[in-house]
């Protein structure tokens, strides 16, 4: 007997996965948090019954969540990441040798704790073993009001706006976020799919552009997640992520990357007309 994982995207459609066997499965304060294993995309986790990542296309949402920020800020030193439970995100900003701390602010403490225990690919500068790591178990918003100490980029890998993460998504958020950079930081924000979220884009985006000067947003391809068009929003004060892009810079990267290259950095920010026209100023 076999058993499958569906995940609604609309009442309509979703994606269907085999499941081979539950690792964990519990509640913590703020959602329910299961980590099971698929047979075609490896170890699962979900909140609240959705897809946060799996093993198999994990590399794609990490690369692009952190490296066109980190390779377009010439020296990003200090880098905060808000949600970003698994450690994905920490893993691939500690890879930039210029980072001095990275700091993780997540709100809930379960999520990482089971991902040490079961994700140890995603979870391994996490586990308490990395110099250059400082972990939080905080709300995003609380921390970033109380720490005024400022980042050279900020990285938000939070859930969809729904539960905890609603405030994630608005201005008063991006504005604490604007005054939490230096001068010249950059944020970076997971901002949903272009083909199902259009209302959440236009929403997000008309914020963004309310307390950033410079705001794109650029695409990836996740297969796990709703449609598989997903994308991020690059809001800064200072650097333009394509005409101050140091392709050089890149190119010459001391690490491997399975998704992130120079050639698709400069790609991933020309969108599909429908998704331009998600994020058109009024
Ligand atoms: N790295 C890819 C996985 C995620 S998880 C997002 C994390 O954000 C979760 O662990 C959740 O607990 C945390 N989170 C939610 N709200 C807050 C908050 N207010 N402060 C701090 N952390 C928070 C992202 C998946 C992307 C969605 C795909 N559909």
């Amino acid at each position: 007997m076999s058993i499958w994982y569906t995940e609604k995207h609309t009442p309509h459609a979703g994606i269907t996965l085999e499941i081979r066997r539950t690792l964990f499965s519990g509640k913590s304060e703020f959602q329910q948090l299961d980590i099971v294993e698929t047979e075609e995309y490896g170890r699962m986790m979900l909140l609240d019954g959705l897809v946060m990542c799996t093993e198999r296309d994990e590399f794609v949402y990490h690369d692009m969540i952190v490296h066109p920020a980190l390779f377009v800020h010439p020296d990003p030193k200090q880098v905060l990441v808000i949600g970003g439970g698994d450690g994905g995100t920490i893993r691939e900003v500690v890879r930039h040798p210029e980072v001095e701390l990275a700091t993780l602010c997540e709100i809930d403490g379960l999520v990482v704790e089971k991902s040490v225990e079961y994700l140890p690919s995603l979870a391994c500068a996490i586990d308490g073993s990395h110099p250059k790591v400082k972990l939080h178990i905080d709300d995003g918003l609380a921390y970033i009001r109380e720490n005024r100490d400022s980042f050279d980029v900020i990285l938000v890998d939070s859930t969809d706006p729904i539960g905890p993460a609603v405030g994630l998504f608005e201005k008063d958020f991006y504005q604490l976020v604007h005054g939490a950079l230096k001068e010249d930081g950059i944020m970076v924000a997971q901002s949903e799919s272009p083909f199902y979220h259009a209302e959440i884009q236009k929403n997000m985006y008309q914020a963004l552009r309310e307390v950033f000067p410079i705001v794109e947003m650029y695409q990836a391809f996740i297969p796990t997640y709703p449609s598989g068009l997903w994308s991020f929003a690059f809001a800064s004060k200072k650097y333009h992520p394509v005409r101050d892009f140091d392709r050089e810079r890149a190119a010459n990267r001391a690490f491997r990357t399975r998704y992130y290259n120079e050639d698709l950095h400069l790609g991933a920010f020309m969108l599909p007309t429908f998704a331009k026209e998600n994020i058109e100023q009024q």
